[in-house]
C-alpha cells in the first residue's frame, strides 16, 4: 500500500499543508479500514474477556506498529515535514481502566488477536472514567476526565439489549473497538452504553445524582461507593455490564448454531476478578428464559465460565448484601439463592456458603463454585490462594485451581515505547523476538561484550533526554539525565508502600545535609493516583509533594537528590519513563501484591528491580538470578505469620531504630509543616506509628541497606550494564502472549 497516497487521499491536500489533528482524522481513518480487511471469520468457539476495566492506553501508534504500516507512515510524514511523535500527541488517552487488572485485559486482548485466536472483551463505555488527577496546594484533587471524542476510536453499533432492573427497563446500546493484532486478525473489544446517559450532571465537585441511573449509569468507573446509593449504582453497573454479555454470547452462540445445551462449546466467558460474576446468574436465567430447566442451565454456564483472582485484599473481594440485589437485580436474587442452597446441601461449611448469615453474598464464592477454573496471576500467589486464602475452597475442587503468571505485551512495553532498543536488539538477535520473546535469550551472548553494553546504556541515556524533554514540555518538570532514575509508577496502596520508598528519600536527604553525599545524584519519581476516598494514600501523595518542594528547592541537596511526582500518571506517561528507568522499585509487602506488571515492562527495557520476594518479582529473581535484582524484606511465610499472631507493633521498631525515629519524625518536623497540611502529616505520622497495617517498618532496615548497594553499584557502569542486558534477555517468559497461550491450552481450549 502506498501510505503517501492513501493519506493525500483521506485529506484532500498534499500532507505538508495539513494540520496535526487532520492528519490524525486521516491515519484513524486509513488504521480502521486497514484493520477491517483483516476482520476474520470467528471459530466455533470464541473467548470473551468480561471485565470492569480496560486500560488501553493511545492506540495510534500500536495499530500501526500491529498492521506492519508504522515505519511507512512515520517515514511518509517525515518527508513532509511532520513528525509522528506529534500527531500521536491528538489522540486523548481512553479512560476506561484504573490499575493492573485494566491494564492486563489490554495487554490479553493484544495477545489474544497476535495468537489468532477468535475472542472479544466485554466492558462497559465510561463516558468520564477514571478521573483526571491535579495537584493543588500539594494536594491530590480530582478533576473530571472526559476523552470521548468526535473523531476516534469508538464505533457506534446497531446492537441493542433490553436491560431490566428493579425498578426500571433500559436500552443499551454496543460500541466497538478494534483490536488490531499483530500481523493477525482484527477483534473487537465490545464496549455497552445507554443513550441517554448526560455528562452535564456531573458538577465542578465530580458530583453528579447517584439515583438518576438513566442519566448515569456508564459515567464514572468505580463510583464512590462511599455511601449506599453509590454501592447500588456499581451494582447497576455490574449488571448492565454481565447482562449485556450475556446476551452477546448466547446470540453468537446460536448464529453459529448452538443449541444452547453446548454452549460451551462455543463459548468461554473469563471472568476478570470479581466484578463481572453477575454473569454466573444472568447466563443461567436467560437459559432457563429460553426453555432449559435450572439444573441443566446450571451445569452449561458452569461449563462455560472461569474466573481470575487478582488480589488476597479483603477490601477487593466484593460482598454485596441481599437487599441490595433485591432491588436493583431481584430477577437474579432466586437464581443466587438456588446455587446458595446447591452448595449447603453438598458442603457443611459456612465459610464456603454464598450467601453468609449476615446476608451477604459473596461473589468470589459464585465464581469458584460455578466456573470450571479458579486462576491466580502469579506462581506465589496462587500457592497463596491454595494454601491459605482459599484453601477451604482449594481442598474441595483442587483440580479448578491453577496459576497464569501475568505479561505484558512486548508490541506496546518495547516495539512502541522503546524505539531505540527495538531496532538495536534486531540489529543484533534478527526480529524473530517479535513474534517468539524467547528469542531475546540471544541476548545472554553479549552480557560480556563491552560494545554491546555501551551501546545499552548510551540508549538509556537518550532515552532519559527524552523524558527529560517530555516532562518539562508538559508538565513543567526538569529532571537531570545524568542521575540515576528510580522509579516507583502503579496505584497508591500502602500495601504497595510508596510510603517505604518516601522513608528512604528522607533518609536520603537528612543523609546529604548532614554531608554525605551521594556519588551520582538521584532523582526518585513517582507517579500514582490514589481512590478519591482513600484518606491514608492521599495524605502519602501529600506527603511525596511536600517533599518535592522542599528537597528541589534545597541548594545544598538538589544537585544530588531531586523527588519529581508527575501528575495524572497514566498508560502514556508509562510508555515514557519506563524506558527512561534504572532502578524499578517493586517493595510491596511480601504476600500482598498478586503478580505486578509494571515489574515486568521495566525489565523488559532494562531497569534492574529493587523489590520484595512478592508477585512476580519471585519469578523474575529466579529468572536472573540473585546477581540481577535487588531483593530486600520479610518473606511473604514471615508476614502471613505476623498476621496470625498479630505480633508486629510497628511502634517497637520505630523506638529501636534510631535511624528510622529520625526519618519518622521528620514527617511532622517544622521543615515539613512550614510547607504541608499539620492534618494530614500528623495523621499518616500516626498511622504509621500506630498501626502500619501493611509493615512498613518491618523492612525499612533491609530497604536502605539494599538500595544503597544498588546505588553503589549503579558506579560499575559495566557490570551495570551486564545486569540490564540480563534483565531484558530474561523478560521473554513475561510476554502475554505466552500467558494467553497458556489460557488457551489448559482453559479456553479454542482450537481443540
Ligand atoms: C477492585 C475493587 C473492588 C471494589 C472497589 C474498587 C475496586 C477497584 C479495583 C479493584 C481491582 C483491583 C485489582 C487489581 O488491579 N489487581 C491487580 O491486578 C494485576 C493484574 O493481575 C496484578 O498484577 C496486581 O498485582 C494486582 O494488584
Amino acid at each position: 500500500m502506498d501510505v503517501k497516497k492513501e493519506l493525500v487521499v483521506k485529506l484532500g491536500k498534499e500532507i505538508s499543508v495539513s494540520s496535526n489533528e487532520e492528519i490524525f482524522a486521516a491515519l484513524l481513518q486509513l488504521t480502521k479500514e486497514l484493520a477491517d480487511s483483516k476482520n476474520q471469520k470467528e471459530t466455533k468457539k470464541k473467548i470473551y474477556y468480561v471485565s470492569a476495566e480496560f486500560l488501553i492506553g493511545k492506540l495510534l501508534s500500536n495499530n500501526l506498529i500491529n498492521l506492519g504500516i508504522y515505519d511507512d507512515v512515520k517515514n511518509a510524514l517525515a518527508e513532509n515535514g511532520k513528525n509522528i511523535a506529534e500527531i500521536e500527541e491528538v489522540e486523548v488517552e481512553p479512560s476506561l481502566g484504573n490499575g493492573g487488572l485494566g491494564r492486563l485485559a489490554a495487554c490479553f486482548l493484544d495477545s489474544i488477536a497476535s495468537l489468532g485466536l477468535s475472542g472479544a472483551g466485554v466492558g462497559l463505555n465510561y463516558h468520564l472514567g477514571l478521573f483526571k488527577q491535579v495537584f493543588e496546594d500539594h494536594m491530590q484533587k480530582e478533576k473530571v476526565n472526559p476523552w470521548i471524542e468526535e473523531k476516534g476510536w469508538l464505533r457506534k453499533t446497531d446492537v441493542t439489549y433490553p436491560v431490566s432492573f428493579g425498578n426500571l427497563d433500559v436500552v443499551s446500546r454496543m460500541y466497538e473497538i478494534d483490536v488490531t493484532g499483530y500481523d493477525n486478525r482484527t477483534n473487537k473489544l465490545c464496549l455497552f452504553d445507554l443513550d441517554s446517559v448526560d455528562d452535564s450532571i456531573v458538577d465542578d465537585k465530580n458530583q453528579f445524582d447517584k439515583t438518576d441511573i438513566e442519566k448515569n449509569l456508564t459515567l464514572f468507573l468505580y463510583p464512590d461507593d462511599s455511601d449506599e446509593d453509590g454501592r447500588k449504582l456499581r451494582i447497576y453497573q455490574q449488571y448492565f455490564m454481565v447482562s449485556n454479555a450475556a446476551r452477546l454470547v448466547i446470540d453468537e452462540a446460536k448464529a453459529k448454531g448452538s443449541n444452547l445445551s453446548d454452549l460451551y462449546d462455543y463459548a468461554v466467558v473469563q471472568i476478570n476478578d470479581t466484578h463481572p460474576t453477575m454473569i454466573i446468574p444472568e447466563l443461567i436465567r436467560l437459559l432457563v428464559n429460553e426453555g432449559m430447566n435450572m439444573d441443566e442451565a446450571i451445569e452449561v454456564v458452569s461449563k462455560t465460565c472461569a474466573y481470575t483472582n487478582h488480589t488476597i485484599l479483603a477490601e477487593a473481594l466484593e460482598k454485596w448484601p441481599r437487599h441490595y440485589l433485591m432491588e436493583v437485580v431481584p430477577q437474579l436474587v432466586p437464581i443466587i439463592e438456588v446455587l446458595d442452597d446447591k452448595v449447603r446441601r453438598r458442603f457443611d461449611d459456612e465459610r464456603v456458603a454464598i450467601i453468609d448469615r449476615n446476608d451477604l453474598v459473596h461473589m468470589a464464592h459464585i465464581d469458584i463454585h460455578y466456573g470450571y477454573s479458579v486462576n491466580g496471576v502469579a506462581y506465589l500467589h496462587t500457592e497463596i490462594l491454595k494454601n491459605s486464602e482459599l484453601n477451604h475452597f482449594y481442598q474441595l475442587y483442587p483440580e479448578k485451581f491453577n496459576n497464569k503468571t501475568n505479561g505484558i505485551t512486548f508490541r506496546r512495553w518495547l516495539l512502541h515505547c522503546n524505539k531505540a532498543l527495538t531496532e538495536t536488539i534486531t540489529d543484533w538477535i534478527g526480529d524473530a523476538y517479535k513474534k517468539d520473546a524467547m528469542e531475546l535469550e540471544k541476548l545472554l551472548a553479549f552480557k560480556d561484550d563491552s560494545d554491546k553494553i555501551k551501546k545499552l546504556l548510551d540508549i538509556k541515556h537518550q532515552n532519559k533526554v527524552l523524558a527529560k524533554e517530555y516532562f518539562a514540555d508538559k508538565q513543567g518538570i526538569e529532571l537531570n539525565e545524568n542521575s540515576i532514575f528510580d522509579i516507583q509508577v502503579k496505584r497508591l496502596h500502602e500495601y504497595k508502600r510508596q510510603q517505604l520508598n518516601v522513608l528512604y528519600v528522607i533518609r536520603k536527604y537528612l543523609d546529604i545535609k548532614a554531608g554525605k553525599i551521594p556519588t551520582t545524584p538521584i532523582t526518585v519519581i513517582f507517579g500514582a493516583k490514589a481512590a478519591p476516598a482513600y484518606i491514608i494514600a492521599k495524605d502519602i501523595i501529600h506527603l511525596i509533594l511536600c517533599l518535592q518542594e522542599i528537597i528541589n528547592n534545597d541548594p545544598e541537596v538538589n544537585k544530588y537528590l531531586n523527588v519529581v511526582m508527575v501528575e495524572n500518571y497514566n498508560v502514556t506517561l508509562a510508555e515514557k519513563l519506563i524506558p527512561a528507568c534504572d532502578i524499578s522499585e517493586q517493595i510491596s509487602l511480601a504476600s500482598k501484591e498478586a503478580s505486578g506488571t509494571g515489574n515486568m515492562k521495566f525489565m523488559l527495557n532494562g531497569a534492574v528491580t529493587l523489590g520484595t520476594e512478592d508477585g512476580a518479582n519471585v519469578e523474575i529473581h529466579e529468572l536472573v538470578g540473585d546477581d540481577n535484582i535487588y531483593i530486600f524484606g520479610a518473606s511473604s511465610d514471615e508476614v502471613i505469620e505476623h498476621y496470625n499472631r498479630c505480633d508486629y507493633v510497628s511502634r517497637n521498631y520505630y523506638e529501636k531504630n534510631e535511624s528510622l525515629k529520625e526519618v519518622v519524625d521528620f514527617i511532622v518536623s517544622d521543615k515539613v509543616l512550614e510547607v504541608g497540611n499539620r492534618e494530614m502529616l500528623e495523621r499518616l505520622y500516626n498511622e504509621l506509628l500506630n498501626k502500619d497495617w501493611f509493615m512498613t517498618f518491618l523492612d525499612y532496615d533491609q530497604y536502605v541497606e539494599t538500595k544503597e548497594k544498588a546505588y553503589k553499584d549503579y558506579e560499575d557502569r559495566m557490570e551495570w550494564g551486564k545486569k540490564m542486558i540480563v534483565n531484558i534477555a530474561k523478560a521473554g517468559f513475561f510476554s502475554s502472549d505466552r500467558t494467553i497461550e497458556e489460557y488457551n491450552r489448559d482453559i479456553w481450549k479454542l482450537n481443540d
